[in-house]
């Protein structure tokens, strides 16, 4: 059963270079934590990473807001993501047919595919959008998260679209490290769950997200890896924020696997 097992004995029913890349990171910094680095400017992101660098296993980015995209950003974050052992993961949720993923994974401004180890897709459109995506990596390891539930409020994904997503995933396992999601949506050790909508003082924000507590997203909702944004971003001390949210993950992480 996934939530019974540690991190570092996951490392081994994996075959995907990047999950076995991430429980390795997840192991050894004793972090499961995943910012959330919703900013606008290049200079913003960078100065978020480096604070936040060592205490998180996955900097989660959506390119596509900085207002001042250019190569020089993505290599200061390849540069910190090495210096700090993290992972770049751009929440590009990919939605269309195969074809026209290929292009935007590898194409337009941001050549998603060179900086980005892990991407979101959405299994929407069927597991055409995996062959899609995979025709582009050109033999970089890379690999991706299937959104299977979404924190916001009113939320389309049934019963019936997660286990969809579970088919999709367990069919494509060299490219597939796991799940979006709001519940345990699977009990395969190989696959990671990563949950948003994660935040201590808050439990909405007025635009449909929805919060629960780290508490709460490992033990009650299954996650693996709590994502994180305006909870750390926006705290008076960000690192000091992302210590406290690290540490409270990492603990209920324990307690689940130790219980
Ligand atoms: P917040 O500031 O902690 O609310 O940010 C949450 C982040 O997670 C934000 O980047 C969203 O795009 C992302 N997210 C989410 O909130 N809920 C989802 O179901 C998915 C992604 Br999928």
């Amino acid at each position: 059963d996934r939530k019974k097992r540690s991190f570092e004995s996951r490392t081994s029913v994996t075959n995907h270079p990047l999950a076995r890349k991430l429980f390795e990171i997840m192991s050894s910094k004793k972090t499961n934590l995943c910012v959330a680095a919703d900013v606008t400017t290049s200079a913003e992101l960078i100065s978020l990473a480096e604070k936040v660098g060592p205490h998180i296993c996955l900097l989660k980015t959506h390119i596509d807001i900085l207002t001042d995209f250019s190569k020089e950003t993505v290599e200061s974050l390849k540069e910190l993501a090495a210096t700090h052992n993290f992972m770049l993961f751009e929440d590009r949720k990919f939605g269309d047919i195969g074809s026209t993923v290929a292009s935007q994974y590898s194409g337009g401004a941001y050549n998603i595919v060179d900086w980005a180890e892990l991407v979101t897709v959405h299994g929407l459109p069927g597991d055409g959008i995996i062959k899609g995506l995979m025709s582009a990596i050109n033999g970089r390891p890379r690999g991706c998260v299937l959104v299977s539930e979404m924190s916001s409020s009113g939320a389309l994904t049934s019963q019936e679209y997660v286990s969809g997503c579970c088919k999709i995933a367990e069919n494509h396992t060299y490219f597939v490290i796991g799940f979006v999601s709001q519940s345990n949506v699977s009990s395969d050790p190989r696959f990671i769950l990563l949950t948003p909508g994660v935040q201590l003082d808050k439990s909405v924000d007025g635009l449909g997200q929805q919060y629960v507590t780290p508490r709460a997203a490992v033990l009650e909702r299954g996650a693996d890896i709590i994502i994180v944004g305006r909870g750390i971003r926006e705290a008076e001390d960000p690192e000091a924020a992302a210590i406290k949210y690290k540490e409270e993950a990492f603990s209920a992480y324990l307690e689940r696997i130790e219980a």
